[in-house]
């Protein structure tokens, strides 16, 4: 109560001095919500107004209403949008997305009461906008992903991607390997997207990690595929992806159970090697997700979506995504609110996150 009411007063304070309407401006912001418990490290980090003082329907939708800033300089993390479906093979939509999630991040609060993880005490963290998409050539987009997440990583900045379909993750982890070598992996998905041409193409939502394998982007001991599912073109549709080294986590293996020990396993496989997170929000039920363009049925639950992110604390973690959301199959907005979440829940095991333990 304490803490409250000096927050309370803080902000009385700002609303009297006329300056708390501008609450995208780092310093307001920060303001309005400081906490009295946070050490005082001398750093100023980004913290989003609390909806205990501004009403969260209100401002311009950034995501977790933090504030945007064009690059990602003096940034510990970030997230980003990368607004295409031009790699779809079913229902398009994903184009609208990351829009979709920020919109939904207004109800985010700035910490995890589950984990007690305080990312805003933290990190410095943004909303640094989109990549620039060629919404006409699927290619040209992903050189122009690539080449935006060079200049991402080249700030050392963690990226934390809002799809967009699963294409983007090839060229995401282009970026990635340039800056890292060789990154584990773990996919959570539906679909194994390791198909190699596709209608004649080699470049789409189905494909990303065949060619990510092929380029050397994995170190493919270091990779896990969870949630696996559905009907496949032949009767072992992972058999590729065991080839390769992959560890395969089909969904059946994950029904009616705890996750959290197989994350146990997982963090053994990753060592302490740099790895990537890619979250397709189809690996989680349709029930629950209905908003994304290949659903399958029977699968995970946000519950173990959560302990698959939640086990992940402590791996060397360089990058995430959450893709696959589209909003036009969704009208509750609810799978773009759990996108909102589980990208927050990634925020929030990061290297270097303070938890309140
Ligand atoms: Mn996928």
């Amino acid at each position: 109560m304490l803490s409250l009411a000096r927050n309370l007063n803080a902000t009385r304070a700002i609303i009297h001095a006329g300056t708390s309407a501008n609450f995208f401006c780092r310093r307001p912001a920060l303001v309005l919500c400081v906490n009295p418990n946070r050490k005082r490290s001398g750093k100023r980090y980004n913290v989003p107004p609390s909806a205990e003082f501004v009403a969260r329907v209100s401002g311009i939708p950034t995501m977790a209403k933090l504030p945007y800033q064009e690059t990602a300089d003096g940034l510990d993390a970030a997230f980003i949008g990368v607004p295409i479906d031009t790699g779809t093979s079913n229902r398009p939509g994903a184009r609208f997305g990351p829009r979709q999630i920020r919109v939904e991040s207004a109800l985010l609060r700035s910490y995890n009461s589950g984990t007690r993880a305080a990312p805003y005490e933290s990190l410095m963290v943004a909303d640094i906008g989109d990549v620039n998409v060629n919404v006409y050539d699927l290619k040209d987009t992903c050189k122009r992903i690539r080449d935006a997440y060079r200049t991402i990583l080249a700030t050392g900045c963690i990226p934390l991607t809002m799809g967009g379909d699963h294409t983007i993750a090839y060229p995401i982890l282009q970026a990635v390997a340039e800056r890292h070598g060789p990154v584990g992996l773990v996919h959570v998905d539906a679909h194994a997207d390791t198909s190699d041409v596709v209608l004649g193409e080699k470049i789409g939502h189905g494909t990303p990690f065949r060619r990510c394998v092929e380029e050397g982007l994995l170190d493919c001991k270091r990779v896990v595929q969870i949630g696996l599912r559905g009907t496949g073109y032949s009767a072992d549709s992972y058999e590729w992806s065991r080839a390769q080294g992959f560890r395969v986590v089909q969904v059946e293996e994950c029904w009616f159970k705890s996750l959290s020990p197989l994350m146990a396993e997982v963090r053994a496989q990753m060592g302490s090697g740099p790895v990537y997170l890619s979250f397709d929000i189809d690996a989680l039920d349709p029930g629950f997700a209905p908003g994304t363009g290949t659903p399958e049925i029977a699968g995970l639950t946000p519950i173990q979506g959560v302990e698959i992110i939640r086990g992940c604390r402590g791996l060397n973690l360089v990058g995430c995504d959450l893709v696959e959301v589209s909003p036009p199959y969704d009208t509750t907005g609810n799978t773009a609110l759990t996108g909102a979440n589980l990208l927050f829940e990634m925020l929030c095991v990061l290297p270097k996150i303070k938890y309140f333990d």
